[in-house]
């Protein structure tokens, strides 16, 4: 895999699971990689950021990333999004959820586990630059953590996000951050996927239950939810046209 690279492009061929927003959900990890074939070069897996901040009791940020870390070196097959909760530590930003520092409470976390904070925080973040912010499959389906922005008005815009290493300009910001009504609708959705010559588009982030399409554009709850926990099981060699065939392609958790 090329290095530093922010898109990665999975071929017309085998499989594609799709999960997102673990948010330190160690058991759903599991059940998750139990349905990937590892060693099946063609069975991949994406991981659509936001994999570390817990809003549980029992935070297993820590174990999850080691192991994605692990993974992610030994497997050309399994692809982590960068979500904003990984960018608060690129950034050096404080991230709440209501009173309560989620940055700071995942330093503490690793002084905890590793007692001391250096050098694993600095690993941490090295990780979280290498890893891409989107992918993008020969089938027709692009996938990022949320967005899209709207400053993206061309294809141009859209490659100098995918070939800067900049994390602080409106477009990174976006596609971390952006709220569908809020920041983005339903016709900003087509506009962008047109623009990058593909039909749906799948985002985390924003938290439903299990699942909502949202135009052209699928918003997944695989764990942190607001009910259902869906993920994607996703055959690459059929071409996706439109939502309703990627409907198709979603299944829950506990089914
Ligand atoms: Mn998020």
């Amino acid at each position: 895999m090329d290095d530093n690279t922010r898109l990665t492009e999975l071929p017309s061929r085998g499989r594609l699971l799709v999960f997102t927003d673990l948010h330190g959900n160690l058991e759903d990890y599991r059940k998750y990689l139990e349905k990937w074939d590892s060693g099946d070069s063609d069975c991949h897996i994406v991981i659509d950021g936001d994999f570390i901040h817990s809003i549980y009791k029992e935070d297993c940020s820590v174990e999850i990333l080691d192991d994605i870390i692990d993974k992610f070196k030994m497997h050309d097959n399994f692809h982590p999004i960068l979500g904003n909760h990984e960018w608060s530590h690129i950034a050096n930003a404080n991230l709440f959820r209501g009173t309560v520092n989620q940055k700071k409470d995942f330093e503490n976390l690793i002084v905890e586990k590793k007692s001391s904070l250096e050098p694993y925080l600095s690993n941490y973040i090295n990780f979280f630059k290498a890893i891409p912010l989107f992918v993008k499959t020969e089938n027709g389906i692009f996938i990022s953590h949320t967005g899209p922005s709207r400053e993206i008005e061309n294809y141009e815009d859209f490659e100098f996000i995918v070939e800067d290493d900049d994390y602080y300009n409106e477009f990174v910001f976006s596609v971390l951050w952006a709220r569908p009504e809020k920041d983005y609708n339903e016709e900003d959705v087509s506009y962008f996927l047109k623009l990058i010559e593909s039909n749906v588009m799948v985002v985390g982030h924003t938290v439903v239950d299990g699942y909502e399409a949202f135009g052209n554009q699928l918003i997944l709850s695989s764990s942190f939810s607001r009910g259902r926990k869906c993920y994607l099981d996703i055959d690459l060699s059929r071409p996706i046209e439109n939502m309703d065939e990627l409907l198709k392609c979603l299944k829950c958790l506990d089914d």
